[in-house]
């Protein structure tokens, strides 16, 4: 197992780290249950945002989760808000029509074509988990290793083919890929004949906008149980980031990670034990 220190070395040169097992699977069968309840309820659709208002006792373990929370914070420092929650599955297609064909490269939202190839904390990364093993036939991930810092452009007749520098990632279902925004990644068509289970996490910094509304009821009972707690780092995900204008505003002369690693002891130490 890497250290959190080897991990992040990694990922700041790869663009992504896969933590593996990080959901069971009993969280998984739910999610699996929830989406065909969704979809039964919504003409078959397949594609659902907002998932945390949706089923927010399934979901927000996920969201919350210490494993996930720990690396994201060493990356992005402790400014982290939920963007979004994506559950969503992909059907399968005819293995002829899939032959040869990628699903679409891609850099994520909040992303820019990198200038040059130095390192840059991201706006955003997205914690993706698949609710089965990508195998061949459930269409593995796909990643440019290191595209989060090259100026990688394609044209559109090149986004649905593979790409000579990729690197194909069979994840097993309950493994967590964190990417960063800027890594360019695909998935693959899904041959397999059943549903391809998609989960994302996308959290990006707390001062941009987030793409979920998180002021329903349910998000709102959540932040409520936040507020109680004084649990700055979950009211954060919730969008409400109470330290943030000292934070972003600090002077910027001491290391980033320091000042980092410094703010997220006090928040811990500030959360009321219930
Ligand atoms: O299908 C996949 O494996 C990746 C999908 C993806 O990256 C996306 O929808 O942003």
């Amino acid at each position: 197992m890497p250290t959190l220190n080897e991990r992040f070395e990694a990922y700041k040169k790869d663009g992504f780290t896969v933590f593996e097992k990080v959901f069971d699977e009993q969280q998984m069968q739910s999610w699996r249950e929830k989406h065909a309840e969704l979809s039964a309820a919504n003409d078959g659709q397949t594609w659902f945002g907002n998932t945390l208002e949706l089923a927010p006792k399934l979901m927000w373990p996920a969201v919350s989760h210490p494993t996930i929370l720990e690396f994201i914070e060493k990356v992005m420092g402790p400014f982290v808000q939920l963007d979004n929650l994506t559950l969503a599955a992909f059907p399968p297609m005819e293995k002829e029509k899939a032959e040869g064909r990628v699903s679409g490269w891609h850099r994520d939202r909040w992303a820019h074509v990198p200038y040059t190839d130095a390192y840059h904390r991201p706006n955003a990364i997205n914690a993706i988990s698949y609710l089965q093993d990508l195998t061949d036939e459930f269409g593995p991930l796909r990643v440019i290793v290191g595209s989060h810092r090259k100026p990688i452009t394609m044209e559109d007749t090149d986004r649905a083919i593979p790409h000579p520098d990729e690197t194909l990632i069979h994840m097993k279902a309950g493994d967590v890929v964190i990417t960063h925004n800027g890594v360019i990644h695909s998935g693959t068509p899904n041959t397999s004949g059943k549903l391809r289970y998609f989960f994302s996490i996308y959290y990006n910094l707390t001062w941009l906008k987030h793409t979920d509304h998180h002021t329903g009821p349910h998000t709102q009972q959540l932040l409520e149980a936040a507020r109680t707690a004084n649990n700055y780092q979950h009211m954060r995900l919730l969008g409400v980031d109470e330290q943030l204008q000292p934070r972003c505003n600090s002077g910027f002369l001491r290391s980033d990670e320091e000042r980092w690693e410094e703010w997220a002891t006090a928040d811990r130490e500030a959360i009321k034990e219930a």
